[in-house]
């Protein structure tokens, strides 16, 4: 591995990412911009670092630790399993991190202690995928008492005071909604469906987590745009057991319904699961009594439902966070300025090539066919 050398002056732990800009101006002044100049106080260390030339990142070279309270959202989908082994496969012992995992359970309040307790344990830094949008303002206040840069990653929340948190990375699910509610338009437009005809039951994930309530107002939006009817929703908090009850109170309300509405791919595994027990079929062709099922996540089981004809479309979520919490936390450790909301790129996938692609906000998406060479090699 070609190393690198990143070697730079660390001020006060609690303060380098507050200060770190200033400091490290000043410090470049000083050490003549070698980066690893004598040492003006004594609270200053010095910390080497090495970037592998291959792979960009970087790892502590002299046994210095930068500890990590992350505080997950809990294990209710796949795409949480493979989010949470981003995060763990970054943040590892050998390359420098000391990461103290909570998992949530999908508890709001045990999400909040969590986060409470990294503040007594002293960490570095604070990783938070919040359950839900609201009730972050307090324990965020005491983070930032006690000198904690917090990165907020996947979700989003609402905060009245924006300072709470240094950056925020992740998905923007509003758009993942009108990309799929863009796909559902332009399938109907080619195949001169009568959207009217579109009565829409959605399986809704986590009530007032980002994911819900953004992929559910682009659909309201592409509903009241096309003249689609929403029939009504059920609670399917983001897994397939769920998934599958709420599909059976849709289909018991609602017998008419054509169009299901997935916030992510094991809601929809639990909704085929129940169609096919309801001896219901699954497919496009609503005009002839088949029942069309969307999702989100894009994961490698939901895009083989999607190539045999399950999932007619499916809006990617991306969950591989890990390498990018970690160039914020380097950026900080550096002592620069990060973007204080990046969104990571994803796609969108059907099972073939009516619909090329999307135009949304004026930007186009291309539909990406799901093949079985694709299968093969995606990862996740
Ligand atoms: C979306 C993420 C959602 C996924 C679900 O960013 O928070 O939570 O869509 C997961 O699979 O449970």
């Amino acid at each position: 591995m070609q190393n690198k050398l990143l070697c730079y002056k660390q001020y006060h732990k609690r303060n380098k990412h507050r200060i770190a800009p200033f400091c490290g101006l000043l410090l470049a002044a000083l050490c003549g911009f070698t980066g690893c100049g004598t040492e003006h106080n004594e609270a200053v260390t010095s910390i080497s670092f090495s970037q592998d030339d291959s792979t960009g990142q970087f790892a502590a070279d002299d046994g210095h630790t930068i500890t990590i309270g992350f505080a997950q959202v809990g294990e209710e989908s796949d795409w949480r399993r493979t989010n949470s082994d981003s995060v763990r496969n970054t943040f590892t012992t050998d390359r420098g991190y000391n990461l103290l995992f909570e998992d949530a359970q999908n508890d709001p309040d045990a999400q909040v202690s969590a986060v409470s307790r990294f503040i007594q344990q002293g960490v570095d830094y604070i990783v938070l995928e919040p359950i839900v949008k609201t009730g972050w303002d307090k324990v965020l206040g005491d983070v930032q008492k006690a000198g904690i840069p917090v990165i907020v990653a996947d979700r989003q929340l609402t905060l009245e005071d924006d300072s709470l948190y240094t950056a925020w990375v992740g998905s923007d699910p509003e758009l993942e909604g009108d990309k799929v509610c863009a796909w559902l338009h332009a399938l109907a437009e080619k195949r001169g469906l009568d959207e009217s005809q579109f009565r829409i039951g959605i399986i809704q994930g986590t009530i007032g987590s980002s994911p819900q309530i953004g992929r559910e107002k682009a659909l309201r939006e592409a509903a009241s745009d096309y003249g689609w009817s929403i029939v009504g929703s059920e609670r399917g908090e983001f897994t397939q057991a769920k998934g599958r009850e709420a599909m059976d109170a849709l289909l018991e309300k609602y017998p008419d319904l054509n169009i299901v509405y997935c916030d992510n791919d094991n809601e929809a595994y639990g909704a085929i699961e129940a169609l096919e027990a309801a001896g219901k079929t699954i497919g496009t062709d609503i005009n002839n009594g088949e029942i069309m099922i969307v999702a989100f996540d894009a994961a490698k089981k939901a895009l083989s439902y999607v190539r045999k004809g399950l999932i007619a479309c499916d809006g990617e979520c991306n969950p591989f966070l890990g390498p990018e919490i970690e160039k914020v936390i380097l950026a900080l450790e550096e002592g620069k300025s990060v973007e204080k909301i990046r969104y990571v790129d994803e796609g969108i996938y059907a099972g073939n090539q009516e619909i090329h692609s999307v135009i949304v906000d004026g930007k186009t998406y291309p539909v990406t066919q799901v093949t079985q060479d694709l299968l093969e090699k995606r990862v996740y």
